[in-house]
């Protein structure tokens, strides 16, 4: 076709018109055709608006400080800042699939009891002795803390302490949303009833004995909070036995300690320790994923261009794009992405 319409102009110009009054024709009829979309619609390779990104913890907390000032929690429902990737302006995406944002709660306040069809985690990144309620349980949270809101479960936050607390939310909106599938529900009483104690969870569940009768086949973890305290240690154990994996350092996901299976059904998460003077190998994979530096300082570089990051700063590698992790200091990264919804989905991919 290519070669007739070079030698016949006048023929190829003629059969350019026909086809666009066929188009036309059958937009008419809510018709289009596919080989004029398939290359933007079945890619060789992914495609993502999403760009790498990063946040500064030092501007991020004064300006969600002066928030603090502006509306309270109750008045907000959930007083957060939206980290929007430069390239998904206005669709409150950090990628194409999460929601990201830094919650504030100042001493005193309330975030009123809600649940949704959406999961939520929580990654602690500032203050002391805040609570998340979940499930009846009061979580009580510090830095590093990784809190786990599965979906339709009821959570409230509040901050009995004399500081403000500010934590990193991710949130599978973005998915939920693309489902159409969001549920929403407000209870009547601000807080709900905590029949347990702080740690139930992470003792009934994360200590090799369950509860007995307590279902094994869960899609979700248990556990309400992973804390730093009990995880941290353990990257420093996996560094001595020499388990340093040459693209993550010493990582740990963080489990459902039932199934061994990841801790939600749509999010994925890990800890990383990146010893000192560590140079990661290249990797990627086709889980755009948001990093937190909890400890140290370093850098990553992304297809060529390099994220600089301090404590407490947030990054975005898009999906498939090249990254390598750099670390003159021992550091430790805190990660999450949407893989476990792609290999549910059995499309995920790695390459080293
Ligand atoms: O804490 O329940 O960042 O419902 C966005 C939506 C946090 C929460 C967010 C939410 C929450």
């Amino acid at each position: 076709m290519p070669a007739t319409a070079q030698t016949v102009p006048e023929a190829s110009h003629n059969l350019q018109a026909a086809r666009q009054s066929y188009y036309d024709k059958i937009s008419t009829f809510h018709m289009a055709p596919l080989w004029e979309r398939l290359k933007d619609l079945v890619p060789r390779e992914p495609v993502t608006k999403c760009i790498p990104a990063l946040w500064r913890f030092d501007e991020a907390k004064a300006l969600i400080l002066e928030a603090g000032d502006l509306i309270t929690a109750k008045e907000a429902e959930r007083r957060v800042l939206v980290l929007e990737n430069p390239g998904l302006r206005g669709q409150s995406r950090v990628t194409n699939s999460l929601f990201a944002g830094l919650q504030l709660i100042l001493p005193g306040e309330i975030a009123p009891a809600h649940r949704h069809t959406a999961s939520a985690i929580r990654f602690v990144l500032d203050g002391e002795g805040a609570y998340t309620a979940v499930e009846g349980e009061k979580a009580v949270m510090s830095p590093g803390d990784f809190v786990l809101t599965p979906n339709w479960a009821p959570h409230d936050h509040g901050n009995a302490s004399t500081k403000p607390m500010i934590w990193l939310d991710v949130l599978d909106l973005p998915t939920i949303n693309f489902y159409e599938a969001a549920f929403a529900e407000h209870f009547e009483s601000e807080t709900q009833p905590t029949g347990r104690q702080d740690g139930d969870s992470l003792h009934f569940y994360g200590s090799g004995v369950l509860p007995d009768g307590a279902p094994v086949q869960l899609k979700r973890s248990p556990v309400i909070n992973y804390t730093y305290a009990r995880t941290r240690p353990i990257l420093a154990r996996l560094k001595s036995a020499g388990d340093i994996d040459r693209r993550h350092g010493a990582r740990v996901r963080y489990a459902n300690p039932v199934t061994g299976g990841w801790a939600l059904p749509t999010m994925g998460a890990h800890l990383s320790l990146l010893p000192q003077n560590f140079k990661g190998e290249g990797y990627r994979s086709s889980d755009g994923t948001i990093f937190v530096c909890a400890e140290g300082e370093g850098a990553t570089i992304i297809d060529g261009a390099t994220l600089e990051w301090r404590q407490n700063d947030v990054f975005v590698v898009p999906p498939w794009k090249r990254y390598t992790h750099i670390a003159a200091k021992e550091s430790v990264l805190f990660s999450i992405s949407d893989r476990p919804a792609q290999e549910a989905l059995g499309i995920w991919r790695e390459e080293s």
